[in-house]
């Protein structure tokens, strides 16, 4: 596990150099200093990687979703057009294996349903992630902003509807779609992300690549500390004032931990 503080633009976030003693709880610790004796609402940006722990695939690198595919060139309103069928096996998969009993929520899921319990502003997730571990964790201010697994939507009318049998290019009247936002189409509740994002004074940034716009650019949104958890550096590690490269079942925990303890 490493961690990297960093002070970013006219902001000096912490004076800690990188240190192989830090823990994810100093971290905290540092950013509360940071804030003051403020407890500031916080956004907090999840990706594929904080469910890599419950045992999903992510989408990039080796053995990622799409199997050889990039998903680039096949998350897209085209290729469903396409290969209507193709498309809702792939997804119809992946419900099973998120309804499969070795799939449940995770620390990192865990930790920040205890953060949103015990924080004393709002705490909001905002998930990439089409699965439904935050639901499950019990963390109850989330916006899935590229769609949800478990929800069906009609493809002219935009009604979504809870997913409860297999789809194909023949379900119902032949218009339904998965309910998740391929490439070149908009987000969900892009409102409601603004706002979060400008209210909050802390934004935690977990498991994600940052390869993928809008999202990628969220950290330079939000006034205040930043803090990256992801397995390794990413092209947008260099945004955040602080990061900890880990798995995010051990590194959040500790996080929130800090966080929530020094806070009392
Ligand atoms: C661990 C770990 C462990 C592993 N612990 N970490 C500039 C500005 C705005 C838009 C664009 C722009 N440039 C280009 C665009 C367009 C495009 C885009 O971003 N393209 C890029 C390729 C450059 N963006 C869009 O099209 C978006 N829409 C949009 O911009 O709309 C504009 C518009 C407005 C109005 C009208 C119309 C249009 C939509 C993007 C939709 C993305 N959809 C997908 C769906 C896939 C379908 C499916 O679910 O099957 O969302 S793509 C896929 O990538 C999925 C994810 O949510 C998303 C992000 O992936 P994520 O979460 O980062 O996963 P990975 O796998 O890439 O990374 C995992 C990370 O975890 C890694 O870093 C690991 O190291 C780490 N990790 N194990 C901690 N244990």
């Amino acid at each position: 596990m490493r961690s990297h503080a960093r002070p970013v633009g006219g902001m000096k976030i912490g004076s800690t150099l990188p240190s192989g003693h830090m823990q994810p709880a100093d971290t905290a610790i540092e950013v509360l200093r940071q804030l003051g004796g403020r407890r500031p609402p916080i956004a907090i940006l999840t990706g594929a990687g904080i469910s890599a722990g419950s045992g999903l695939a992510t989408f990039r690198g080796n053995g990622g979703l799409w199997e050889g595919h990039r998903v680039e060139d096949v998350a897209t309103p085209g290729a469903f057009d396409r290969n209507p069928e193709l498309v809702h096996r792939f997804y119809n998969e992946r419900r099973a294996k998120l309804q499969s009993q070795d799939v449940t929520p995770n620390a990192a899921h865990t930790a920040l349903a205890r953060l949103e319990a015990m924080w004393p502003a709002d705490v909001t997730i905002i998930t990439q992630n089409v699965d439904d571990l935050h639901e499950r964790a019990s963390s109850t201010s989330i916006i899935h902003m590229h769609g949800e697994l478990m929800q069906i939507r009609h493809a002219q009318t935009g009604e979504t509807r809870a997913w409860k049998d297999h789809c194909d290019g023949t379900t119902l009247d032949g218009h339904w779609r998965p309910h998740i936002v391929w490439f070149g189409e908009a987000i969900l509740e892009p409102d409601r992300i603004e706002a979060c994002l400008r209210s909050a004074g802390l934004f935690l940034c977990i498991g994600t690549a940052g390869q993928v716009y809008p999202a990628a650019g969220f950290v330079h949104d939000v006034a205040g500390p930043s803090v990256e958890f992801n397995l390794d550096p990413t092209s947008i590690t260099d945004a955040f004032t602080h990061a900890w490269h880990g798995p995010a079942v051990d590194t959040v925990p500790e996080f929130v931990d800090g966080l929530v303890d020094a806070g009392d």
